[in-house]
């Protein structure tokens, strides 16, 4: 434990405001440099990134390196050039990516099969409704059979999906039949989705596949077997168990834990488990079992997506983003941390130590040294999410210090694609039609879609926020998933009468005749399908062009971290939008002592952009950023011959109108509300 003394103000370290820009975080640093324990902002302080591997240089594919690219003209051992590493460098990680997704929406359908065959504990179909639309994409009969008989046949076709060999994975064909066409011609739709991945790793091991170009074909491919299917597959199944998500009120940020209940903090993916954790907290049995240890009760929270999930379907407040993890423990409020899968730091145990938080990990794929596992299986499901939390609940009597900070803001969390449909014309008239044409009069001038994770590489939360800020003054409509959604939540503008001072007037308007919040959260990043649909959706429903590529829209990942990113800004690139990362390019060199090869960096942006009609970019500066959205944005509508975008058209109308006629002299006043003439 001797880096346990290196704190965030360590010999290059950051002060607390310097790390984030959320004062419930800079509190917790604060106490961390008091005390000299480390954090990831920390450790982030002390090691520099690897100039060499950050840009996709150095491959340690073999035995004969790792070999390391610095000067111009250099190959590895074997003869590959910088490119030929850089690609596959580059989808070893979109591969990595799909596989996380792809395995968590895999375990979805097998615990849809076994809630099918009466095989769980717990668990039921939820969403009938939104099993029969599923169903019925692919032809799955519905009438007269029960839900578990529809339900075991989806099961069967989504598991199939998995192992396919030959053909193309169903939930392609939801795509728009244009990008379809696309797809084909280009040869990267996904035949199954396991063979593209294990396809990925076969093509980049050592004397395979050596043409960048024909690599990244293949990353597309593998990427497609994500988004249109493993992830949506895991998105669908989660609304059939537990629920189409739809607004609710609910809280983010560390201030949700309470200090006189025993907190009890999910972090993770797979809703599986969390959602589990979440009915047995509401159990009386357990509810006394804390009193009985001289609590009020259990108070949950979540962390990282499995937050977005427990947060959009039952209201669960989020503790907060992926590099809160650590800042939870530090509140010494925290009797246990259940973990599943992903974005889990092993620096969690380690951590723990320090205060008296159990670690417990509960999936067989993932255990942490010194953490207590207690394994999560679906057919006790019930019972083990009880006995996880009278772990914490014994853990109680252990508690010291504590220092929660008083930082939490609301939010309405649950604008899954099927909400947003219905909420723009009710249920009679649902449609996407008021939003196309909004977007095609100019009252909303694009939409970006903000995601991913947060990275102690750039202050927390900071572009997050200010790319929002930004996007939202210029009527650009903002969707969220994952991460970044949790960052803009604890700000405030996830709820509309807090973030609607702060908008665009068109975009105000649309708001305000909707009543929506101006930034609408889609999810966890299993999610970002849901924006797939959206727009697809918004294509199918006419005015905007006839493939995703033609509608004004951008996504950003301005505070990546984790390869899942990359496949979902792959996936979503071929499915033709402009994608916008944050920090170092990973396929680009740079520096004067690298070599500047620009040849792959170039190719993801303008060659993919030809192919595909979007393109993927790495950006480091948030104006940038901002700059190109518009621009992008501009051009899709121009490209569409809509009217260019102009700030002052509107805003005369809704609640901003009505605050300032009220402002007015009663005679202006009355003028302005019965169009009488002001007297005199
Ligand atoms: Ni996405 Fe969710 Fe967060 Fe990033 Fe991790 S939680 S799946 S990877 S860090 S947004």
């Amino acid at each position: 434990m001797a880096d346990e003394k290196s704190a965030i103000k360590g010999k290059k370290g950051r002060t607390p405001e310097e790390a984030s820009i959320d004062p419930a975080a800079q509190q917790m640093l604060a106490l961390a440099d008091e005390r000299g324990i480390g954090t990831a902002f920390s450790r982030a302080d002390q090691m520099s990134p690897c100039t060499i591997g950050s840009a996709g240089l150095c491959c340690d594919l073999c035995g004969m390196g790792p070999c390391r690219i610095t000067k111009d003209g250099m190959t590895g051992v074997c003869g590959a050039t910088v490119d030929t590493i850089q690609t596959r460098n580059f989808i070893r990680a979109v591969a990595a990516g799909s596989a996380a997704h792809s395995d968590h929406g895999r375990d979805m359908a097998f615990t849809l099969k076994a809630v099918a065959n009466g095989e769980t504990e717990g668990y039921e179909i939820r969403d009938v409704a939104k099993l029969h639309s599923v169903a019925s994409i692919y032809d799955i009969p519905i009438e007269d059979r029960t839900p578990e008989e529809i339900a075991n046949d989806l099961a069967d076709l989504y598991i199939a999906q998995f192992g396919q060999q030959r053909g193309a994975i169903v939930p392609t064909e939801r795509a728009p039949e244009k990008r379809k066409k696309l797809w084909k011609e280009q040869g990267v739709i996904p035949r199954g989705i396991d063979r593209e991945v294990v396809e990925a790793l076969h093509r980049t091991h050592m004397g395979d596949d050596q043409d960048p170009i024909h690599i990244l074909q293949h990353a597309v491919r593998t990427s497609l077997a994500d988004g249109w299917g493993g992830s949506m597959i895991g998105t669908d199944v989660s609304d059939i168990l537990f629920g189409t998500p739809a607004p609710l009120l609910g809280e983010a940020n560390l201030g949700v834990l309470k200090d006189d209940m025993v907190n009890v903090v999910v972090h993770g993916h797979e809703p599986t488990l969390s959602q589990m954790v979440v009915a047995a907290s509401q159990d009386p049995e357990i509810i006394e079992y804390a009193k009985a240890a001289g609590a009020k009760g259990i108070n949950l929270s979540g962390i990282c997506c499995t937050a977005n999930e427990i947060l959009m379907r039952q209201g669960i407040p989020a503790a907060g983003n992926f590099l809160q993890q650590e800042l939870a423990i530090l509140t010494g409020a925290v009797e246990a941390m259940v973990v599943d899968v992903q974005c889990i730091m092993q620096a969690l145990v380690t951590l723990s130590e320090n205060f008296h938080t159990k670690i417990i990990t509960t999936s067989p794929k993932v255990k942490l040294k010194g953490a207590t596992h207690i394994e999560f299986d679906e057919k006790h499901a019930l019972t083990i999410a009880k006995n996880i939390l009278k772990e914490a609940i014994d853990n109680y009597a252990n508690r010291g210090e504590v220092n929660i900070p008083d930082y939490k803001n609301t939010l309405v969390p649950g604008f899954s694609h099927e909400y947003i449909n219905y909420m723009l014309g009710g249920s009679y008239r649902s449609s996407f039609r008021p939003l196309n044409d909004a977007i095609m009069s100019g009252r909303i001038r694009g939409v970006a879609a903000l995601v991913g994770c947060t990275n102690p590489r750039v202050q927390h939360d900071a572009y997050h926020v200010a790319i929002t800020e930004e996007l939202l003054k210029q009527d650009v409509l903002v969707v969220q998933t994952g991460c970044s959604a949790i960052a803009n939540a604890k700000l405030g503008f996830l709820l509309g009468d807090a973030g609607i001072d702060r908008v665009g007037p068109g975009l105000r308007e649309v708001c305000e005749t909707i009543g929506i919040p101006p930034v609408l959260h889609m999810g966890s990043c299993v999610d970002n399908t849901r924006i797939l649909t959206v727009l697809t959706q918004m294509v199918e429903e006419g005015g905007l062009g006839d493939d995703i590529d033609e509608v004004p829209a951008v996504g950003l990942a301005p505070e990546w971290m984790s390869e899942k990113a990359l496949a979902i800004a792959t996936y979503c690139v071929a499915s033709g939008a402009y994608v916008i990362m944050g920090g170092p390019n990973p396929v680009a060199g740079r520096g004067d002592k690298i070599p500047e090869s620009t040849q792959v960096a170039e190719y993801m942006s303008s060659g993919w952009e030809e192919i595909y009609g979007g393109k993927l970019e790495f950006v480091d500066d948030p104006s940038e950023m901002i700059k190109r959205t518009l621009d992008h944005i501009d051009k899709k509508r121009a490209a569409l011959g809509l009217p260019e975008y102009d700030a002052t058209k509107f805003g005369k109308s809704g609640d901003a109108r009505v605050q300032e006629i009220e402002a007015l002299p009663l005679e202006e006043r009355q003028a302005a509300l019965y169009g009488k003439r002001a007297a005199g």
